[in-house]
């Protein structure tokens, strides 16, 4: 089955059926897997069966890896031990039983014979740099002495960790010990940052994940670049398939025809880059017509009359101007939102850092909904709960010195988390910048794909004295470290329960389904063994995981026991507050207490306390924008070389819209290098796809492929890495994300590096 077979099934069905056709795809995902054969046959049989019958099957809980929706599911065994399948848990919130087939085929990850097998060090050998074997305790202790020696110079402030999934509160535990709180993930600086920066500022609480959008119950439904359906969040993309099945509105903003494009009433097929424009124009008409909840805007919200003045000129003829969308499409889509009030959610997105005013237009998507009085009511947004375990205890983490922030005291007040792209550029030694990072923990997150500016990145990671890389895969950031350390799969270990919030609290478990492979170790095991190391033990007082969580989950009623037998566990709410009540008296967590279309909080730090467009950069002749997104069967680029995966999808292509074709000639998977503005060239070549789901000025292509590490070798070489084009950042002076759409490329039909070595 090709890409475009994929997406248009999924198109076809699951956006417009019942949840049943959820399993569907992945059934037509297995007729290709079936026909290819090969070394993993294994586990192709019956691979996205339902629940497998046969006798000697045995199932352990789970929830996935293989992204960040986390759902639960059961690993099923045969009566040898060996992984058969993953199926989704029918009890669990996430997902409701059904996993997406990225989470089905995350059996792959597994038996993946590329997986990191051993420790490996860093090593000078007849002056050539290689990778040697070393056992756990040789390369712990390389670590070690490292991280000790980085201190006793420069402080442990000077370290700093990297982390994306389970892992990382293990890692962050052990980091808090030894005396820095300089851990950052990606998911800020790079994701949702400015969406819960602007959230917070407007209602006083964040979105965080899962969503607490009630998709299901809305009854109009607005994505803005938010293309959930090739986003498979699997939650959201089962309620918005209900959602529709209810006959809610959809509205799709995006530049291109997404799959949830073609399943919208409208579609706006923006001009890129100029959607605060088109927000305002809306929050114009809403407020003209006075169309706006009047009594929820006048209990809860603060600062309307500034609004109103603010917005008087930003008409939908203004905006058509800029964003390409009619006045009349303007009009009619406002006036579908209000006949949805309160059930309307203007969606705050996920991946939100695109031109470096990020946090602005997330503001103009929350003032959008405050005016429509979605936050707090059915249909809009709900009040999440989630289930808190309690830490283990500890002795109290020393307080350090100095932190990320004084690098640049005053920069990025607002910004809640850790900025990655911060700790990236306050590694380079630099006048003006007071900090400097000496060693990196790296777990979890393949930063040489994941942040933008590659160049950057690799600036900073030579002006290291030390890294270590925790991974599961040999992916281009291991290739950088000094001790590289073999994670196992999620499949093969414990970790701490999923507690995320949602409608319900829950808590799930994983649970190892099989013996990790290889010399490969759990995040747990590593973390308490390098504390011994670093004389942390004091930190890590318990003998093992299974005690830890014993422990943790005696202390809410349930148990270690238990947990394996259920995998998921709901609880009542404490709080009887899905949804506002009537008339109820409520103090929002801002300054005001209110809800604040006015920002007292971006006015204090000299922004604009309303949002106001601002035009970006535009492509030159010749150039391209270049647009990146999510395929529905595959994760970022941890995916690319998972043999059930890139059985589905093992390249990514570029649309072209056939008008661009036609000027240059292209035909439909020719193969084509790109250069971008600053004149970097792409390392591989991308087969062109001719398509009218992209505008004429921009090109799109999936985000994770274009690997160029050899040992990746089902994934090297295949498209192109969107990542190594991406040298234009767009920084939010707000809260410091990479704003990474303003990007430009353009075609060579010949190998422009061959010229290079000719010339
Ligand atoms: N150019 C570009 N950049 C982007 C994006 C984009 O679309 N385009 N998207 C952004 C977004 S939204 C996000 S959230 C980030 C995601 O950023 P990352 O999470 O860094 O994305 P991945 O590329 O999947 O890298 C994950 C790494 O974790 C490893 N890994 C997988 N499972 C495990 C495990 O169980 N244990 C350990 N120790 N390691 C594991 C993988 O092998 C891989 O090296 O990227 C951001 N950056
Ligand atoms: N299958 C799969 N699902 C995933 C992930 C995955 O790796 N694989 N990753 C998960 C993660 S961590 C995240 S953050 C989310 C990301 O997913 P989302 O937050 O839903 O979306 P983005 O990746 O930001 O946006 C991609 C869409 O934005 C459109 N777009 C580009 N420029 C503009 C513009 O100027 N204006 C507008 N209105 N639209 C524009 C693109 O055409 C594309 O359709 O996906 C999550 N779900
Ligand atoms: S949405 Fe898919 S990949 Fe993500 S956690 Fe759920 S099953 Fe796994
Ligand atoms: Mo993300």
């Amino acid at each position: 089955m090709t890409y475009e077979n994929i997406l248009i099934f999924i198109s076809n069905h699951i956006m417009k059926s019942t949840r049943r056709d959820f399993i569907k795809i992945a059934a037509v995902g297995a007729g290709g897997l079936a026909t290819s054969g090969g070394l993993f046959s294994w586990a192709r049989a019956n691979f996205f069966e339902e629940v497998p019958n046969a006798p000697g099957m045995t199932r352990t809980p789970t929830y996935c890896e293989i992204c960040f929706w986390k759902c639960a599911g059961w690993v099923y065994k045969n009566e040898k031990g060996e992984i058969q399948k993953i199926i989704g848990n029918d009890e669990d919130p996430h997902c409701n039983g059904r996993l997406c087939p990225r989470g089905t085929g995350g059996v792959g990850m597994y038996y993946d014979e590329d997986r990191l097998k051993t420790p490996l060090v860093r090593r000078t050998v007849n002056g050539k740099q290689v990778f040697e074997p070393a056992s756990w305790d040789e390369a712990l202790d390389v670590v070690a002495q490292n991280l000790k020696k980085v201190a006793k110079e420069h402080g442990p402030e000077c370290v700093a960790l990297f982390t994306h999934g389970s892992g990382g509160k293990f890692f962050g535990d052990l980091l808090k010990a030894f005396g820095s709180e300089n851990i950052t993930a990606p998911s800020f600086a790079q994701c949702r940052g400015p969406r819960e920066v602007a959230f917070l500022s407007t209602f006083g609480e964040i979105i965080a994940s899962p969503e607490r959008t009630d998709i299901r119950d809305t009854r109009c439904l607005v994505l803005i670049g938010s293309h959930i359906g090739e986003n498979m969040h699997n939650g959201q993309v089962q309620e918005m398939s209900d959602a529709i099945d209810n006959g809610a509105t959809i509205i799709t903003v995006d530049p291109r025809y997404s799959t949830a494009a073609s399943k919208s009433k409208y579609w706006l097929p923006i001009k890129p880059s100029t959607d605060i424009a088109l927000l305002l124009a809306w929050i114009n008409v809403i407020i003209n017509e006075e169309w706006y909840d009047k009594k929820y805007v006048e209990k809860y919200c603060y600062g309307l009359e500034e609004l109103k003045n603010h917005v008087k000129t930003f008409t939908p003829e203004w905006a058509y101007g800029i964003t390409t969308i009619r006045p009349d499409v303007i009009y009619e889509t406002a006036r579908e939102m209000a006949n949805a009030s309160p059930a309307v959610i203007i969606h705050p997105g996920r991946h939100v850092t695109w031109y470096g005013d990020d946090t602005q237009r997330l503001r103009a998507v929350a003032i959008l909904n405050a005016l429509l009085g979605s936050w707090g009511r059915r249909g809009g947004f709900y009040s999440p709960e989630k289930k808190d375990l309690p830490s283990y205890p500890h002795p109290e983490f020393p307080k350090p010195k100095r932190t990320w922030r004084d690098a640049h005291p005053g920069k990025y007040n607002l910004a809640l988390e850790v900025v990655s792209n911060d700790i990236c550029d306050s590694t380079i030694p630099s006048p003006d910048r007071a900090c400097n990072f000496k060693a990196w923990i790296v777990n979890g997150t393949n930063l040489i794909f994941t942040l933008p500016d590659q160049k950057k990145t690799l600036e900073a990671i030579q002006s290291l004295e030390f890294m270590v890389v925790i991974d599961t895969m040999p992916m281009e950031i291991t290739g950088y470290a000094d001790v590289v350390l073999p994670e196992c799969t999620y499949l093969e270990r414990y970790d701490y329960c999923r507690t995320d919030q949602h409608r319900e609290p829950n808590i799930a478990l994983r649970m190892p389904a099989a013996e990790p492979k290889y010399d490969s170790k759990p995040a747990w095991w590593i973390a308490k063994k390098l504390a011994s190391k670093l004389d942390l033990d004091e930190y890590f007082k318990w003998n093992d995981i299974e005690e830890l969580l014993d422990w943790q989950l005696k202390k809410v009623g349930t148990s270690l026991e238990e947990m394996k037998k259920v995998g998921v566990k709901k609880f009542p709410r404490e709080y009887d507050d899905l949804y506002f009540y009537d008339d109820q008296e409520i103090q929002f967590n801002t300054n005001t207490g209110k809800i604040e279309l006015y920002s007292t909080d971006l006015a204090a730090e000299g922004f604009v306390p309303m949002p106001v467009y601002t035009p970006h950069e535009e492509p030159q002749t010749g150039f391209y924008r270049l647009n990146y997104g999510r395929s529905p069967v595959h994760t970022f680029s941890r995916t690319a070389n998972n043999p059930n995966l890139t059985d589905l999808m093992d390249e990514n292509v570029l649309w072209v819209n056939p008008k661009v074709a036609k000027e240059w000639s292209l035909k439909a998977g020719q193969k084509i290098w790109l250069e971008n503005q600053d004149g970097v060239l792409s390392t591989f070549p991308i087969k062109v796809r001719i398509t009218e789901r992209i505008r004429f000025d921009s090109v799109y292509m999936v985000h994770g492929f274009g690997h160029a590490e050899k040992r990746l070798t089902r994934s090297y070489g295949k498209g192109v890495s969107d990542t190594e084009l991406i040298t234009n950042v767009k920084t939010d002076p707000i809260m410091g994300g990479t704003g990474m759409r303003s990007n430009f490329v353009t075609f060579h039909v010949e190998d422009p590096h061959r010229k290079e070595v000719e010339s």
